[in-house]
């Protein structure tokens, strides 16, 4: 059922300490640990601990913990220093959009030039 953990997510997987990661922040709503892949010197995922598929479905469902994603996501962009210079938050939706791991996610990328995408 949306909302809840699923099996076989990776995500709900790190939530529950089933597979570790290197976390960076926690709040009652959130995790926020280091991507595996990193693409800047500071990339780190901010997810809910509750699963929905993308963005759009949590935002949607559970509108506050969205924002507690975005909240958490600017307090990692501060944690880590690249604030000031700046930084983005991505949510990649679809897999035509690059989104492999199927719990809403957002990444926090920082700390080099990041090409203006838009
Ligand atoms: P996306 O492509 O937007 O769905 O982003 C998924 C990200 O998740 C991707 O940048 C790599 C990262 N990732 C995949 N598997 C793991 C993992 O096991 N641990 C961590 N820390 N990150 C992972």
């Amino acid at each position: 059922m949306a909302g809840e953990p699923q099996a076989d997510c990776l995500f709900c997987k790190i939530v529950a300490g089933e597979v570790p990661a290197t976390i960076v922040r926690e709040s009652e709503t959130t995790v926020a640990f280091r991507d595996i892949n990193p693409q800047a010197p500071t990339h780190v995922l901010v997810i809910p601990k509750v699963h929905y598929a993308n963005a759009r479905e949590l935002a949607a469902a559970a509108p506050a913990i969205a924002a507690d994603v975005v909240r958490e996501a600017g307090e990692v962009a501060a944690d880590e220093k690249v604030d000031a210079t700046g930084y983005r938050i991505v949510f990649n939706t679809g897999p035509g959009a690059g989104q492999t791991v199927f719990h809403a996610h957002a990444h926090v990328l920082g700390g080099r030039d990041l090409q203006r995408l838009v």
